[in-house]
C-alpha cells in the first residue's frame, strides 16, 4: 500500500514538474492588427513589430487591415477566439471600439495600443498606451513655421496662405496634429489656413489633393502644411509639375521624419519635417514581457522625437533608422 502511494506521488510530481516545464516553453502569442502599408512611416512600423517579435522569441499573428476599421474588428475578435495572450493594434480612427475591446476585456485578454489613440468612455478596455504625442508634433511644425525666415519676411508684410493635407480623416494623428499647429498659429493671425483637406496619409492622395489646391488657389499659396512625408513628398511632385518650385515658391514642412523626407530636403524641396518614430517593436515586445511575467505597465508610453530642417538634412541622413 505504501509503495503504491508513493510511487503514485512520485508519478503525480513528475507529472506537475514536466507540465510546469513545458509552460515555462510556452511562446507568449502576439495579436497584433496593423492598419495598413499607407506609407513609409507604417512599412518601417510593420518592420519594427516583426523583428522586434522574432528577437524576443514572441509568437506573432500579424493581420494587415488594408485601412479598413472593419478588418480590424475581424482579427481583433480572431485573435480572441485562437485564445492569444495579448492583443496589440494601432487603431485606424479614433472611434467604434468599444464593442471589439469589451469582448476582449471579456475574454481575459489585455489589449494595448500602439501608435495611435482610441476614443472610449472606459479606460479599463485598453492597459497601455504607446506612442507619439501628436498634438506635440503639431505644435512643433507650427513653431518651425513661424521661426522660418522666408514666411517671418512675408508675415511681416501681410498674410502668409497655409494649405493643408489632414491625414485619416477621424484618426487620432490627423484631429491631433491639426489642434496642435493651430493652437499655435493663434497666436500669428498673419497665417492662414485657407484651405485644408484630407490626402489620407498616401502619396497618391497627397498629390492629387494639392493639384486642387493649386488649380484653385494656385499662386496664393505660400506654405503647405502637411501631416506625413508622404503627403508632402506626392504634393511636391504636383507642386513641380505646376511649374512652381517646392521649398521655395511653396514652403514645405510635414511630419515623420522618413527617408524620403531627408532626401526631398537634401534637393531642397522639403524645408522641414517633424520627428514621429515608428520604431514602437522593442518597446512594445518589452511590454508585452511584463504584462506576462504580472508587472503593472504605465498608462501613458510616449515616444521621445525631435524637429530636422533642411540644414541638418545630409548630416542626419546616415543615421536615420527608417
Ligand atoms: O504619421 C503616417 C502614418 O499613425 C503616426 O500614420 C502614424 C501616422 C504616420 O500613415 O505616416
Amino acid at each position: 500500500m505504501r509503495k503504491l502511494f508513493y510511487g503514485v506521488s512520485t508519478l503525480v510530481i513528475a507529472l506537475a514538474l514536466a507540465g510546469n516545464a513545458r509552460a515555462a516553453d510556452k511562446k507568449i502569442v502576439l495579436g497584433f492588427s496593423q492598419i495598413g502599408a499607407e506609407s513609409e512611416w507604417r512599412t518601417a512600423n510593420t518592420k519594427s513589430i516583426k523583428e522586434a517579435a522574432a528577437k524576443e522569441g514572441i509568437t506573432l499573428k500579424f493581420s494587415d487591415a488594408q485601412q479598413k476599421q472593419e478588418n480590424q474588428i475581424k482579427a481583433i475578435r480572431s485573435f480572441i477566439q485562437q485564445r492569444v495572450d495579448v492583443i496589440a493594434f494601432s487603431p485606424v480612427v479614433e472611434s467604434g471600439w468599444e464593442a471589439v475591446l469589451r469582448e476582449a476585456k471579456a475574454a481575459k485578454i489585455p489589449v494595448i495600443l500602439t501608435d495611435r489613440a482610441v476614443d472610449v468612455k472606459d479606460d479599463s478596455l485598453w492597459v497601455s498606451f504607446m506612442g507619439s504625442d501628436f498634438v506635440e508634433e503639431g505644435r512643433r511644425a507650427a513653431k518651425w513655421l513661424v521661426e522660418y525666415g522666408p514666411v517671418k519676411e512675408l508675415a511681416a508684410k501681410g498674410q502668409v496662405n497655409i494649405v493643408e493635407l489632414q491625414g485619416t480623416v477621424g484618426s487620432a494623428p490627423a484631429i491631433d496634429r491639426k489642434v496642435g499647429f493651430e493652437e499655435v498659429l493663434k497666436a500669428h493671425p498673419n497665417l492662414k489656413i485657407i484651405r485644408s483637406q484630407t490626402g489620407d496619409f498616401t502619396r497618391a492622395k497627397g498629390k492629387e489633393v494639392m493639384e486642387a489646391f493649386l488649380k484653385s488657389e494656385g499662386k496664393k499659396i505660400n506654405v503647405l502644411y502637411a501631416h506625413n512625408d508622404d503627403m508632402a513628398i506626392g504634393a511636391i511632385q504636383a507642386i513641380e509639375e505646376a511649374g512652381m518650385k517646392p521649398g521655395k515658391d511653396i514652403v514645405i514642412v510635414s511630419i515623420d521624419a522618413v527617408k524620403g523626407a531627408f532626401e526631398a530636403m537634401m534637393a531642397g524641396k522639403l524645408n522641414a519635417t517633424i520627428e514621429c518614430s515608428p520604431l514602437l517593436g522593442p518597446q512594445l515586445m518589452q511590454a508585452v514581457k511584463d504584462l506576462k511575467a504580472g508587472k503593472p505597465l504605465p498608462k501613458r508610453i510616449v515616444t521621445q522625437e525631435g524637429v530636422f530642417p533642411q540644414e541638418v538634412a545630409a548630416k542626419e541622413f546616415p543615421n536615420r533608422q527608417y
